[in-house]
């Protein structure tokens, strides 16, 4: 082969890879990515359809009628947040098992948890939110899998995954130490009860549109997911919803994760690169 030849196929395959590492997402990848401040994980879910609400028969009223929800491509977080997470943006600790940073953060409103998002989007000039409903669903069943509780749909194999009225000990316990659900996303049953973005209605699975659904109808409550370590396995289903009021007296069930919009992130990253750009006279 001449050198010219060789040179020609060095800059055909090589130049495009370096311009494309140039112009990429820095912090972003299919596989997910670490928020540096706080250090929380997210894990990248693709978009898809799935069918959503009380597949398998057994469910409360508001879970039903099943319906085909489709949606984005979104982020959700690895692990419940953490009361270290929380203190190193709010400088305090309103948990009431206050038994060490990996522990999820409890005993926070849906107030609280927004006071935390708008923290950290200031700092980070990121979106970040709590998952609609059909986001947390659609996660907790590995992308809308006729899963019944995140995981697993054998209940016998229900504390491999879950911490539960029946393992739980009554308390809290550090985020990740049981299984996770085939995403990868750990205790979405169990151990903290998760807020979700969605004003909550147990009627809304009759008018619930198809792309990208979230209540937005001004209500009393707020939507929960995932059950808690006092409560029994039916609450932990992917499927079970309930919802409490947003102001709430503080409750040692009540804890979240936060997701985020691919397409928020992306952009944001495009900006990012743009503002440096500038700052630096490119
Ligand atoms: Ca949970
Ligand atoms: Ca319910």
């Amino acid at each position: 082969m001449t050198k010219s030849l060789k040179a020609l196929i060095f800059s055909l395959i090589f130049v495009p890879l370096l311009f494309i590492s140039y112009d990429g997402e820095p912090e972003s990848s299919k596989d997910g990515y670490k928020e540096p401040i706080t250090g929380m994980e997210f894990v990248f879910v693709a978009g898809g359809c799935f069918e959503m609400g009380d597949t398998f028969g057994d469910g409360d009223s508001d879970e039903r009628p099943v319906h085909t929800v489709c949606l984005d491509d979104f982020y959700m977080g690895k692990y419940e947040v953490t009361q270290g997470q929380w203190e190193i943006l709010m400088d305090s600790n309103p948990s009431y098992f206050k038994l060490g940073d990996d522990y999820p953060v409890d005993n926070v409103s849906w107030n609280d948890a927004l006071e935390f998002i708008k923290k950290l989007n200031q700092k980070t000039g990121k979106v970040y939110r709590l998952p609609t409903e059909a986001q947390w669903e659609y996660a907790a069943r590995n992308r809308g899998k006729r899963d019944k509780w995140p995981g697993t749909s054998s209940e016998s194999e229900l504390e491999e995954y879950i911490w539960y009225d029946k393992n739980s000990g009554e308390r809290t316990h550090p985020v990740g130490q049981k299984r996770p659900n085939n995403l990868g996303l750990y205790d979405m049953g169990g151990n903290v009860w998760e807020w979700c973005f969605d004003w909550y209605h147990k009627d809304y699975y009759s008018k619930s549109p198809k792309k990208n659904p979230e209540d937005l109808d001004k209500g009393l409550f707020k939507g929960l997911r995932g059950g808690s370590m006092m409560f029994k396995s039916h609450f932990a289903r992917a499927s079970a919803r309930t919802g409490f009021i947003p102001s709430s007296p503080h409750n040692y069930f009540f804890g979240f994760r936060l997701a985020h919009s691919g397409d928020s992130f992306l952009s944001f990253a495009k900006e990012s690169k743009c503002l440096k750009r500038n700052k630096s006279g490119i």
